[in-house]
């Protein structure tokens, strides 16, 4: 046998070892995970069912996904303050059915097909009523994985979430006084507002009453005074607390679309770190007129339902910040895809984080907020005690940082006893009417 038969039969030795080898590791593999899945007996969803609660008055929904494996559950966030029953129904009478006895970590597929079991869709109710399920999917993957979510995303970019804080106060000099009041608790970035959307309260007249036009109980605002008391509120804070906080403003569709261009372009010398709901979704299309005109970061996204509306937005760069609400517009499985779109155009994430969102779908913010490279900000509110019993491990913010708990899943709990102590406030929850002096009706 000469030197080459040699080496031949050497290299064929050792390939056949090496292929024994990866055979084995193969079959290895291919084992534990048969073992892994085969182990386990495919989990199964048992239960999903809506809890409603309002700890703090605010009318919250989470939906609590049960599996066959004792005491494994997931939750997930289906708030829509505005309209908490009928979301209620579409998980109980609809999401439940649908999903009981389906395989718990296809959560992908889930969404798809739940997604089109009502045939018409993309609406604020029942995409609230998807996301409870798809978050608390997720939670569920967390928990087997023994991952914080964050970390099924892709580990973390960044050791803590930055957010925003809301100021707000009569007066611009009140503005100021709450604004020094955050800096001083750390934050770096604040919203600020002078009264409520639009400044009622600067409202002169509200004749359409005294016309006896609509109901009494419905509110007023005047463009004129909102406008100039805002550049006023902007020179004050910039003036009074220097250039270095960063200092944002929600104008809540609440002006005329041309009347939003021309107050923006009067803000732009107080450099806004971003200008909130310019227009309503409705007028879309005033984004590219506005991009001709100013350079201010623009921030929209929270009434969005449906991807028509943020896909040209952002593949046009015609906004800075995405701020849809995770809930609104499906879950975390959309939110994602949402974030990985904003990555190519360089539109950052501004999640949108009220009050009228529970701690789970805080936590799926967060999440999701350190996990992606196009972060831009977070949206914070303080959660009471009563809130923090009802949701063990909520969110903590710090020195103007959200923090959540590394534990797997979103780290949130419920305590159902504790939850149904606070049952929702009589007033359904409709948003209430806001009027111009002759009594036409204003959007949000
Ligand atoms: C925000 C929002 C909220 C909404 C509220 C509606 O930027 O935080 O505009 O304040 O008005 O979530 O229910
Ligand atoms: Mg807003």
């Amino acid at each position: 046998m000469d030197r080459r038969d040699m080496l031949k039969a050497l290299g064929l030795g050792t390939a056949v070892g090496a292929l024994g080898i990866a055979r084995a590791q193969d079959d290895v593999a291919t084992n534990t995970l048969a073992q892994a899945t085969k182990g386990l007996p495919p989990l199964k969803i048992t239960n999903v069912k809506a809890i409603l609660t309002a700890p703090q008055r605010i009318r919250l929904c989470v939906v609590k996904v049960e599996t066959s494996e004792p005491g494994l559950y997931g939750l997930g966030c289906a708030t829509f303050n505005q309209r908490p029953l009928p979301v209620a129904v579409a998980v109980d009478e609809y999401l439940a059915p649908f999903a009981k006895g389906r395989d718990v970590d296809n959560i992908e597929d889930m969404w798809q097909n739940a997604y089109t079991s009502s045939y018409w869709r993309n609406g604020p109710v029942l995409n609230n009523a998807m996301s409870g399920l798809d978050q608390a999917l997720w939670d569920i993957k967390g928990k087997r994985a023994n991952m914080p979510i964050y970390q099924l995303l892709g580990g973390k970019c960044r050791f803590a979430v930055d957010c925003y804080t809301h100021c707000s106060g009569n007066t611009p000099e009140r503005v100021e006084q709450s604004v020094r009041q955050a800096m001083e608790r750390g934050f770096r970035h604040i919203r600020i507002q002078c009264g409520g959307y639009g400044s009622p309260h600067l409202t002169k007249g509200a004749h359409f009453k005294d016309a006896d036009f609509a109901l009494p109980s419905d509110s007023t605002m005047e463009t004129r005074p909102y406008v100039e008391t805002t550049v006023e509120m902007f020179d004050r804070v910039r003036s009074a607390c220097g250039a270095s906080v960063e200092l944002l403003h929600d104008i809540h569709e609440r002006i005329p679309p041309l009347e939003a261009i021309n107050l923006i372009k009067r803000l732009e010398p107080y450099r806004p770190f971003f200008i909130e709901d310019p227009f309503s979704p409705e007028d879309n299309g005033y984004f590219k007129l506005l991009r001709q005109q100013t350079s201010v970061p623009i921030a929209m996204g929270e009434l969005f339902n449906n991807p028509h509306e943020w896909v040209g937005l952002m593949s046009e760069r015609l906004i800075d910040f995405i701020r849809v609400h995770i809930s609104q517009v499906g879950g975390l499985s959309v939110a994602r895809k949402i974030a990985t779109l904003g990555e190519w155009f360089n539109v950052r994430s501004a999640w949108h984080g009220p009050g009228d969102v529970s701690p789970v779908g805080h936590a799926a913010n967060a999440h999701l907020d350190l996990a992606i490279w196009n972060f831009g900000i977070q949206e914070a509110v303080h959660f009471s005690d009563e809130t923090r019993e009802v949701f063990p491990g909520s969110p903590t913010v710090e020195k103007g940082y959200m923090y959540i708990n590394e534990a797997p899943g979103f780290g949130v709990g419920i305590d159902e006893k504790l939850a149904a102590k606070f049952p929702l406030p009589e007033h359904p929850g409709y948003w209430k009417p806001v009027r111009r002096p002759d009594g036409t009706a204003v959007r949000p």
